[in-house]
């Protein structure tokens, strides 16, 4: 498929009357927050992917709130970039013509909404929202580290000696129940009141900007087969062609922080 070129492609964008963007951690690297599929991925001798999952909490829920507890000092830290800001800018302009504009995002790190943008589906949940295990209640929660007992841990440091946590060392809720991270883990449902606010975004978007995903976990990944056979004008803004590219309609290589505030203008 013959791509379209930038001037094709920024026509396209000021004539679409609905547009759904898919953000994935690629466009949070430039903020410093580390992306899961390559060197960055690793934490101590973990891939993050694997410690991301119901079964490393089944085995040891101290090592993964050190994991997590490690992620939001890290977060805690960052602030938005130029390509989250230039997505919150598109929004604004779309807001005020009256136009349709949703960002949904598989990142969890909270940088797209202190940019500015308002209309984020979190597909992934939230870095900074936990969950009770006993009463199932979701608070926001910004206190880094999460407990006292994880004061100086969370090393990335593979040759760093750790200490095993406890389930008293554990964060607890106000009713006495373990609380974990209120994030999508592989194997687990999305909720579906985010899952129909990503399905009702995709239906009849007339462009869609893919921009730092891998595109290989579902079900963001198909999203963007699925807006292409509606109809829709799929661009990718990544530093190499993600899983889907051969899906997109116009590719736009480089840095999001670098490649966004002049492509939308
Ligand atoms: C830059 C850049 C720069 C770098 N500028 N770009 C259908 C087919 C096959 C499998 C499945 C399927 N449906 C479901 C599954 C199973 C599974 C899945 O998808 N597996 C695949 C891996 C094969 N999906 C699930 O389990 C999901 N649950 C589900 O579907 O439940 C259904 C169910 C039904 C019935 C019963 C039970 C369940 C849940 C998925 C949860 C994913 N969770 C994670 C971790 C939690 C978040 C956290 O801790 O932070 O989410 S995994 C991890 O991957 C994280 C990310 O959000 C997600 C996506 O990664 P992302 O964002 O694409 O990052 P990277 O690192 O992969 O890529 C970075 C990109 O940026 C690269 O392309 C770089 O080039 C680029 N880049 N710098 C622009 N400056
Ligand atoms: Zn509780």
């Amino acid at each position: 498929m013959k791509k379209l070129n930038r001037k094709e492609f920024q026509d396209k964008l000021r004539q679409a009357r609905k547009i759904t963007v898919l953000t994935g951690a690629g466009v949070s690297a430039e903020s410093g927050v580390p992306t899961f599929r390559d060197a960055g991925g690793l934490w101590r001798r973990y891939k993050a992917t694997d410690l991301a999952s119901p079964e490393a909490w089944q085995r040891d829920p101290g090592l993964v709130w050190e994991f997590y507890n490690h992620r939001r000092a890290v977060a805690h830290t960052c602030k938005p970039n130029e390509g989250h800001l230039a997505l919150a800018r598109l929004e604004a302009r779309f807001r005020e013509a009256g136009r349709t504009f949703t960002l949904i995002t598989q990142n969890v790190d909270g940088l797209h909404e202190a940019a500015g943008s308002e209309r984020v589906v979190r597909l992934h949940g939230s870095l900074w929202q936990v969950r009770c295990l006993q009463c199932a209640e979701v608070t926001w929660n910004h206190t880094v580290p999460i407990t006292p007992a994880f004061e100086g841990s969370g090393s990335p440091d593979p040759e760093f000696v750790a200490r095993r946590f406890e389930t008293t060392d554990l964060p607890q809720c106000h009713c006495g129940g373990v609380i974990r991270p209120h994030i999508v883990w592989f194997g687990e449902r999305l909720s579906r009141a985010d899952l129909d606010a990503a399905e009702e975004a995709v239906d009849g978007c007339d462009l869609m900007l893919v921009i730092g995903t891998s595109a290989v976990v579902y079900p963001a990944a198909g999203y963007v087969p699925i807006a292409r056979r509606l109809g829709a004008v799929v661009a990718e803004v990544n530093v190499e062609p993600s899983a889907v590219n051969n899906e997109c309609s116009a590719f736009f290589k480089g840095k999001a922080g670098e490649v966004l505030p002049s492509l939308l203008g």
